[in-house]
């Protein structure tokens, strides 16, 4: 599309949006999966098919969850097959029915995990400041049907856990924590997986730290831990004796060696999230309008996302005019969590006026960007997509024209965009 003015010809210098060759011949993808040492896991996964043990409590399972418990302090570490159905017994260990408040800004696997189960979820505001759920408005929500809160530690930032127990021990509510973003983090010195009466991580191609599919439960609790037990494996206490109702949510022995070879490496996932973050807050810390959601460098942290805040206003683009120039480039910025789960379904049609409780989700749903990081996005990279954004944002107005020129991208066609663009 040719550049009309002066203006967009100088200042549009070398955008994709302006019709330049895009600045990455490859898509750059958010959530490319750390890998540890290749050596260390392909002699692990020999070592599995030879021995001809898969799955069913094998050895690389076992030592996982050893070791896993012994990083976060926790007594029980129970591995499973992904953090969706780690969620799902956690839940239904927990004794949870009924409704179970949850935030809405999240991905939708923590709201399908009790409607999957014919539980509600009650979606709550987030606090616009941590982006979790607000404990204030928590209480407004607890009805004579409400059993439990599940929070989230959404980026791995840690909830206000203290005010969530105070509210679950005085009404007497399960508490459970969705940790699937909070591995290796804490909050107030101690590991998160060791509160509320249990907590769930999800060991996810995209995660942190990955099992290519996997999750977990971590608990102090003997008794729950038990049930969680039995309730991965069918309910088998033994051969032929199922003592309780059970699923399969068995981690194999090939996901086990990659999460062992994982932790292995996890100082180094770190320090490098670490330094992509520090490289994105400094390169974009004085465009107006944009935020880089920031982590608390005195507890433990994994620095897994960077999290962009687009206020339109002082920016003068929206996020989703940000994300379709980043795309154009082969960016593939996502727009986790939009729009919220109490606009997705079965959500939107049970509760079509959820969002006037929502106020914060709603406005964050419609800011928040997330960029590509960890091990596969070099230093130089980032400087490249810190300079996409900085050009488009010198004069927001002459990027906008051009944009409005170029097919205008509604909602709905951005959401089939990012499906087409991250499927290939
Ligand atoms: N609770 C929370 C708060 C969660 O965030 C999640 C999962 C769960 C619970 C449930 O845990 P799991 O049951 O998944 O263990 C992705 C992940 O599939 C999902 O695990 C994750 N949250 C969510 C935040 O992200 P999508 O729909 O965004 O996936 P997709 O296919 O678009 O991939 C995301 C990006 O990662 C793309 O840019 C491509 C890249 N990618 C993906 C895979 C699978 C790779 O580079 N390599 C890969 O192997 O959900």
């Amino acid at each position: 599309m040719p550049l009309k003015t002066q203006t967009e010809k100088g200042h549009l210098a070398g955008l994709a949006i302006g019709g330049h060759v895009p600045a990455f011949a490859e898509p750059l993808h958010v959530g490319r999966p750390s890998v540890g040492n290749q050596e260390r896991l392909m002699k692990r996964i020999r070592d599995v098919i030879e021995s001809r043990w898969f799955s069913n409590n094998g050895p690389n399972v076992q030592e996982f969850e050893r070791e896993a418990a012994r990083f976060l302090g926790v007594r029980h570490f129970i591995a499973m097959c992904n953090g969706t159905i780690a969620l799902e017994i956690a839940i239904r260990a927990a004794g949870l029915r009924g409704e179970v408040i949850v935030p809405s800004f999240t991905f939708v696997a923590t709201a399908h995990s009790l409607q999957w189960q014919e539980i509600t979820p009650v979606f709550c505001d987030i606090d616009p400041r941590t982006h979790n759920i607000d404990p204030k408005q928590v209480e407004n929500l607890i009805t004579p049907r409400t059993t439990g809160i599940i929070g989230v530690h959404l980026w791995g930032r840690p909830c206000d856990v203290e005010a969530l127990e105070e509210i679950a021990r005085r009404r007497a509510l399960g508490l459970l924590f969705d940790a699937a973003h909070a591995f290796g983090c804490s909050s107030r010195g101690t590991m998160i997986g060791n509160f509320g009466r249990a907590e769930v991580f999800s060991f996810h191609a995209t995660k942190f730290l990955n099992t290519f599919e996997g999750g977990a439960v971590s608990t102090n609790d003997d008794e729950l831990a038990g049930r969680i037990r039995l309730m991965k494996n069918f309910g088998f206490a033994g051969y032929d004796n199922v003592i309780y109702p059970g699923t399969n949510g068995k981690m194999t022995e090939i996901s086990a060696a990659m999460g062992l070879t994982g932790l292995e490496s996890i100082n180094e996932f770190v320090a490098t999230n670490r330094l992509n973050h520090e490289t994105y807050r400094s390169e974009l810390a004085d465009l107006p309008g944009i935020a880089v959601a920031e982590y608390d460098s005195s507890e433990k942290c994994n620095y897994q996302y960077v999290i962009l805040e687009v206020d339109e206003r002082a920016a003068g683009l929206t996020r989703d005019e940000l994300i379709s120039i980043l795309h154009a480039e082969n960016v593939l910025a996502r727009r986790y969590f939009f729009p919220g789960c109490h606009r997705m379904e079965p959500y939107r049609s049970h509760f079509p006026n959820a969002h006037l409780m929502l106020p914060h989700t709603t406005t964050l749903a419609r800011r928040v960007l997330a960029l590509p990081t960890g091990s596969a996005v070099s230093a130089r990279q980032i400087s490249v997509i810190c300079r996409i954004l900085k050009t488009a944002l010198k004069n927001p107005t002459a990027t906008r024209s051009v944009l409005s020129r170029n097919q205008p991208v509604d909602s709905e066609q951005l959401e089939c965009l990012v499906t087409t663009s991250t499927s290939l």
